[in-house]
């Protein structure tokens, strides 16, 4: 497969308008009122295709690799259609995710735009709205896939990793209590399970199970392979997210990181912990996880004096070089490709945004 990024982005966004309408359709069966459907389609066009749709746009890709496919043309219009409203489904299941952690986290702007519950006339309904999102998923598997032989496993797929990422979310945020900071807490350990729970299993793992279960590339032992690549590659993603929070700048990355005030259990601040001197733990101690932007920017001068930043590209030439590795011990003879994780891969590496 040959993915020219902008060409695959603008095709996806064209499926989106059938999202609304068709979902939005459900809502006027029950007769519900206009002012409701409009909110409703507000709530969809707001948080959901306005992000980097990567997550979405790996599940057709990766269809398109499975089938050994060329260019989009070689797909049939159905197969466009039905991997692209799967692709659809993440991004749906993400929205969901975001609205709700936006909340969670205090976060003021997302995608760089205001976050949906800081909208003046949504604020606590945004809880509302996030399991709405949530809800289309399962209106539009129903209304495409319910015929399909693996309706069930992909229905199962999807609750199994909401699940998951939502034991990730708890572990993040018991481990960042706002009131009690104690860094004793944290670990690198526990820092790996909370990322692999709460973004692994849905931006990685997910998109590519879709992909295979829609092409019949789904042995056991192939998901498995796909798997052990894609866990680690969204482990790799997260520790980019957490490095980003502190050292990215808000106009690339679209939102303004708020890990160090909200007490976060980052790769940042662990990495910092197994290599700082008392004094440097004293600062922390006393300065992070304050809702203080004062004492944020100490901590933020002793990562840069830390030199955490090289300690990243470093993991970063480390975890890649493994990963690709991986990669290229992938048995393709049931089907599976090499390619559905390089392309992952090559769309993450030295991300910036
Ligand atoms: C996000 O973790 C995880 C989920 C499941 C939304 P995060 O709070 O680090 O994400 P962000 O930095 O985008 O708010
Ligand atoms: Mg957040
Ligand atoms: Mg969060
Ligand atoms: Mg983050």
């Amino acid at each position: 497969m040959k993915i020219d990024k902008k060409q695959s982005r603008e095709k996806f966004l064209t499926v989106f308008p059938q999202i609304v309408k068709e979902t939005t359709d459900v809502l006027k069966s029950y007769g519900m009122p206009q002012d409701a459907i409009e909110w409703y389609t507000k709530n969809l066009n707001y948080n959901t295709p306005s992000g980097k749709l990567n997550r979405g746009l790996s599940v057709v890709d990766t269809y398109g690799i499975l089938k050994g496919y060329e260019t989009y043309d070689d797909f049939s219009e159905d197969e466009y259609k039905l991997s692209a409203i799967l692709g659809w489904c993440i991004e749906l299941l993400q929205a969901y995710f975001l609205v709700a952690d936006d909340i969670m986290d205090k976060s003021l702007t997302r995608r760089g735009h205001t976050c949906w519950y800081k909208v003046e006339e949504v604020q606590e309904i945004a809880v509302n709205d996030a399991f709405m999102l949530e809800g289309a998923i399962y209106i539009l598997l129903k209304k495409y896939f319910s015929k399909k032989p693996y309706y069930v496993k992909v229905m199962e797929l999807f609750h199994d990793v909401t699940f998951k990422t939502e034991c990730g979310q708890l572990l993040d945020l018991i481990t960042a209590p706002e009131d009690k900071v104690d860094l004793a807490k944290f670990s690198l350990n526990k820092q790996m399970f909370i990322i692999t729970y709460k973004t692994a299993f849905y931006s990685f793992y997910l998109p590519v199970a879709l992909a295979m279960h829609m092409a019949g590339v789904d042995d056991e032992s192939d998901l498995k392979q796909a798997s052990d690549v894609l866990i680690p590659l969204g482990q790799y993603f997260q520790i980019q997210d957490d490095y980003l929070d502190c050292f990215g700048k808000p106009e690339d990355i679209g939102k303004i990181g708020t890990d160090i005030q909200d007490n976060k259990c980052s790769w940042v601040v662990n990495t910092a912990l197994e290599i700082c001197n008392a004094e440097q733990r004293k600062l922390l101690d006393e300065n992070y996880g304050r809702k203080d932007p004062v004492k944020e920017k100490k901590c933020k001068d002793l990562f840069i004096a830390l030199k955490i930043d090289d300690r990243f590209h470093q993991y970063e030439e480390d975890i890649v070089s493994k990963i690709r590795k991986n990669i290229s011990n992938i048995d393709e003879t049931r089907g599976f490709k090499k390619q559905t994780l390089t392309a992952f891969l090559d769309k993450i590496y030295k991300r910036k945004k």
